[in-house]
């Protein structure tokens, strides 16, 4: 399965809900398929996209957060895997696009690729849902059961180690955390109850 397809069989799930991504070649197909101001692309802070997801599912309960990571980076970061089972937000749905390559800086193999495996770590760290994909078919189906079960889930989506056509941007990091910002303080206002703590007088 290629990211880029993969990510076109789940694009009508992710228009509708708050994705943050990681950097490099995830960020660029999910960019080709079209941006939208609901769309966050985690520049720099390798191994961090799913702690900032984890913060916002829980700050806003009443959202679907997406989280799109990559093995290497979560790799960088597995203690991100027990701090989310900790508070286990139902709103939160953490992909994994295990391409077993830091694709994006030249296709370097990670422990995926010598055996570590992501989904039993997953597992093992107390994550309430964990799944795996190989086929874009199976892919979109576990997308999909997981944003109705409403439970914590990662979903391990095996992909080649192919990368993008482009990885231009024309977004700067700046301009989308604005933007991410604005669509997020929307949402907030739009809420029919906000959470009390952040009721005005
Ligand atoms: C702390 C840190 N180390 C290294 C990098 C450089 N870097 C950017 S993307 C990337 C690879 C990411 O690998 P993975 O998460 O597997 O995503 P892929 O590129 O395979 O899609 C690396 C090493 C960085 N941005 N930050
Ligand atoms: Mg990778």
């Amino acid at each position: 399965m290629k990211t880029s397809d993969a990510l076109r069989a789940i694009y009508p799930e992710l228009e509708r809900r708050i994705v943050v991504t990681i950097m490099g070649a995830t960020a660029s197909e999910l960019y080709a398929l079209g941006h939208r101001p609901n769309f966050f692309y985690l520049e720099h802070a390798m191994g961090l996209a799913s702690s900032m997801g984890l913060g916002i599912a829980l700050s806003m309960p009443e959202q679907q957060v997406i989280v799109l990571d990559g093995d290497g980076s979560l790799l960088m970061n597995l203690g991100t895997l027990s701090t989310m089972a900790r508070y286990k937000p139902g709103n939160l749905l953490h992909i994994v696009l295990d391409n077993e390559s830091l694709l994006s800086v030249g296709g370097f193999p990670t422990a995926t690729a010598t055996g570590t495996d992501l989904a039993g770590v997953a597992r093992a760290a107390g994550i309430p849902r964990v799944t795996e994909a190989r086929t874009v078919p199976e892919f979109q189906k576990a997308v999909s059961d997981t944003l109705r079960a409403r439970m914590l889930t990662t979903i391990v989506a095996k992909v080649e180690a192919v990368p993008p056509a482009s990885y231009y941007m024309d977004l700067t990091l700046l301009e989308n955390r604005f933007q991410f910002w604005r669509h997020l303080q929307s949402l907030r206002h739009s809420s029919p109850s906000p959470p009390a703590a952040e009721r005005v007088g």
